[in-house]
């Protein structure tokens, strides 16, 4: 065997190095990322360290789901993708519920997380925290990825942006290997190595058939209807959108998050004569929503006997006749299909028959007169219409704080009872229904914006995320939260059907003060009993511009199961004990 040669080539003096933990930091920075939300643990701990030493603003959270979820919102809010970063498996894994929620919901998101030797992973042979996070992040999210090598991070990160940011938005999960970071190159091979993803969503313009097509839909409609989802709102293409439905002159419905892309109070505005236009309208035109459960699949008995014809505007083809025939796909994203449609609909665009938009206005202003005194009441213990009643109007005074919402009743009554004024304020628990996005999401809010937030909780939901309010207190973040303290889940009022000492499953501990959570941490606590209380502590905490939480005490008995949608909820055939 020939002796092995001494290395004769390299003379040359080595240039500085750079590591994975600079490399990674670098290529988000060059991509614009500047918040990351994260837990610290082995082996990211040095890497949260070294994002804050860098400029980022790196906020840590109590929980990696929250942190999760306040990802996932930042990249809806911003159209950038929101990143999370956490430890090995189960900081991973506690990551994962947010990464697949921000996929649902389509808001990009990179869940980042570290993880452990993949030689002892591969061959189980029990490193710390092992698992093997690749293989179950994949079928969670929209596209996962591994990065081995301390080049190849430039490439895994603009993979991982674009990948969550083009066509439909979602979650992406990047694995980063503890080695990695410590891995080392030349500073200058690192520096050019870095990849700047331009255009990472890039327009997808409609086809001219397709939009011609709308328009002869659009066009033959007696009873159109416009519905604008979460889609619409992401896109950012408020001033299109607006004049698209003005310019149409048809009624138009906001799903949940999309209140307030118009304002609520606007006169085309169905949102208060919704099983109206559902039922009557024979032309609807979706713009960002899905035809899925929140829709009743665009079926049944909430849409009436006649059939409709559909015109779908999504970036996803694979959206169109996912639940019924669409007459007239139009697939792109919603700004250049919005201008298409304008474009396309001239200057002599006619409204729709009068009957069908005087029909509508009726309907509506019927059922809001109908509402008014209920939301006047002065009720002790407030009802939920006493409560919001004084909410709504605290959040018209205030048009660019951010409303997060969650629970049942807590989140039905107020999503029908306050209006939004302006896009992307409301923030809920989208299209799984998820308890736990509270504080994550009034975080994110908070930093992303710089805008106030208000937080409208069930004590349930609140209890999800509610340790999270320590981390509100200690980034001294505007948010205040007004638990709706029934004490329990829908009701407080169930007993234990067997008559033993356990309380029902449904009920909490009574005359509970979560206001007394947030002055552990330093921030301001109330209490408030009635709509009057309601307003002076709500009203005291948002000037104030801190932490605070309001204890609100609502009648036990108020609410109703599973607020709005109880009907979902599967009947036994045997009766019950
Ligand atoms: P909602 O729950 O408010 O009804 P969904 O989450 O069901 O809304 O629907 C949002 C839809 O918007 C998704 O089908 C998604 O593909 C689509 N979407 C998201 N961003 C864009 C965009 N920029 N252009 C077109 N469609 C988009
Ligand atoms: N777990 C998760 C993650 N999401 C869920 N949606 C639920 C459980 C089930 N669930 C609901 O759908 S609403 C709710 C739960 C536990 C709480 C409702 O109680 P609340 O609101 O106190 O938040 P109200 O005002 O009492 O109805
Ligand atoms: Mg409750």
């Amino acid at each position: 065997m020939p002796d092995i040669a001494p290395d004769t080539e390299t003379h040359e003096e080595a240039g500085p190095l750079t590591d994975g933990f600079h490399l990674l930091i670098d290529a988000l920075k060059l991509n614009e990322v500047e918040n990351v939300y994260m837990v610290p643990g082995i082996p990211v701990t040095d890497l949260g360290r070294m994002m804050q030493s860098e400029g980022m603003r790196v906020l840590s959270f109590r929980h990696e789901q929250h942190a999760g979820y306040a990802a996932a919102i930042a990249g809806y809010l911003t159209k950038k993708p929101g990143v999370c970063l956490t430890v090995s498996a189960p900081g991973f894994l506690n990551g994962l519920t947010a990464l697949a929620h921000a996929t649902t919901n389509c808001y990009p998101m990179i869940l980042m997380s570290g993880s452990s030797e993949r030689e002892i992973i591969d061959l189980m042979q029990g490193d710390y925290e092992e698992m093997d996070q690749l293989a179950i992040a994949k079928p969670l999210c929209k596209a996962a990825f591994r990065i081995n090598h301390a080049e190849d991070i430039g490439i895994g990160v603009a993979r991982a942006i674009r990948a969550a940011l083009s066509g439909r938005p979602g979650g992406v999960y990047l694995d980063i290997p503890g080695a990695l970071l410590g891995q080392t190159m030349d500073a200058a091979a690192g520096e050019k190595s870095l990849v700047k993803v331009i255009d990472p969503a890039p327009a997808q313009l409609p086809g001219p058939n397709a939009v011609t097509r709308a328009l002869n839909v659009l066009k033959n409609a007696e009873r159109p209807l416009i519905i604008l989802g979460k889609g619409a709102a992401y896109a950012q293409a408020d001033d299109a959108i607006k004049a698209l439905v003005e310019k149409s002159g048809m009624p138009y419905l906001p799903m949940s998050m999309a209140k307030g892309l118009l304002p609520d109070d606007h006169p085309q505005s169905a949102g208060a004569a919704r099983s109206l236009v559902l039922k009557e309208s024979d032309t609807v035109m979706l713009i960002g929503a899905r035809l899925n459960w929140l829709l009743s699949h665009g079926k049944g008995k909430q849409w009436g006997s006649e059939p409709k014809k559909f015109i779908h505007i999504d970036i996803e083809p694979k959206e169109m006749d996912s639940n019924i025939e669409i007459a007239a796909p139009l697939v792109g994203d919603i700004g250049s299909c919005v201008h298409a449609l304008l474009d396309g609909m001239g200057d002599d665009w006619a409204h729709p028959p009068a009957s069908w938009v005087d029909a509508v206005k009726t309907k509506r202003d019927t059922n809001v007169e109908r509402m008014a005194p209920k939301l006047q009441n002065n009720n002790v213990p407030m009802d939920y219409h006493g409560a919001l009643g004084v909410l709504k109007g605290i959040v018209a005074d205030r048009p660019d704080a951010i409303l997060v919402n969650e629970g049942a009743n807590t989140l039905d009554f107020a999503r029908s009872i306050i209006d939004m004024h302006k896009p992307r304020k409301r923030l809920d628990v989208g299209t799984w229904g998820v308890m736990g996005i509270g504080m994550g999401q009034a975080i994110a809010a908070a930093v992303e914006t710089d805008n106030p937030v208000l937080c409208i909780e069930g004590d349930s939901a609140f209890g999800f995320s509610g340790m999270e309010i320590e981390t509100i207190c200690r980034y001294k973040l505007p948010v205040c939260v007004v638990v709706f303290n029934n004490s329990g889940i829908y009701r407080g009022t169930d007993v234990n059907p067997s008559g033993g000492d356990d309380v029902a499953t449904t009920v909490f501990v009574k005359d509970a003060r979560y206001d007394k959570m947030m002055e552990a941490f330093g921030g301001l606590g109330f209490i408030a009993t009635s709509p009057d209380e309601l307003k002076r502590a709500v009203n005291e905490a948002m000037d104030a511009g801190r932490p605070a939480l309001v204890n609100a005490v609502i009648d036990e008995q108020a609410g109703t199961e599973s607020g709005r949608i109880g009907n979902l909820n599967p009947q036994s055939v045997v009766a019950q004990k």
